[in-house]
């Protein structure tokens, strides 16, 4: 889970500068995704989870392009990717409700990118996915996911790289 859950902190330490969205606004005349989303938070983010996504691969001795479905550099980027997706379609309802960037989601704030990551990689590489995501993993994922949330965001409000400890 590491290559989805690094992203997350990534695009908030170095994240900033152009929006996503270009500061466009939806019929609605709020923000399509609103200023929490930079293309710079995007990339960097995903970078980062490939990064240490190709550090674990090496740890365990593999290559970074082996064959399905061991964990190699596509796996990486689909949870990289999913994770920071996820992240991104959460805004854009998060949007729709009103809540304005940054404000609390419970629940949804805490799974978004969980479920951006899960999602790509049963799609992109089923059978790595069925291997590894078995229903206790899951488990285990939902429980520690919440409380790893918490504690990050914390470190990263008095590091200053977030404005709200959540
Ligand atoms: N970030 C970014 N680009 C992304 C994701 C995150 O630049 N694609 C940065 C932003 O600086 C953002 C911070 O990481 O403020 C924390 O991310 P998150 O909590 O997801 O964003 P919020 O500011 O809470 O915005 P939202 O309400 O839309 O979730
Ligand atoms: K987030
Ligand atoms: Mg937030």
């Amino acid at each position: 889970m590491l290559p989805a859950y690094v992203p997350n902190s990534a695009a908030a330490a170095v994240g900033g500068g152009i929006p996503i969205d270009g500061g466009h606004t939806w019929y609605d005349g709020k923000r399509i995704l609103g200023d929490g989303k930079t293309i710079r938070g995007f990339f960097g983010g995903v970078a980062c989870g490939c990064i240490i996504g190709i550090l674990q691969i090496m740890a365990q001795g593999q290559p970074v392009f082996s064959m399905l479905p061991k964990l190699n550099i596509f796996s990486v980027l689909l949870l990289a990717t999913g994770a920071l997706v996820g992240d991104m379609v959460k805004s854009f309802f998060k949007r729709r409700a009103g809540i304005e960037r940054g404000g609390k989601w419970p629940l949804v704030d805490q799974y978004d990118f969980v479920a951006g990551a899960f999602l790509f990689l049963f799609v992109g590489n089923p059978a790595f996915a069925f291997s590894v995501l078995t229903v206790p993993v899951i488990i285990a994922i939902l429980i520690i996911t919440p409380v790893l949330h918490r504690v990050v965001n914390i470190i990263g409000y008095k590091m200053g790289v977030k404005d709200v400890p959540w």
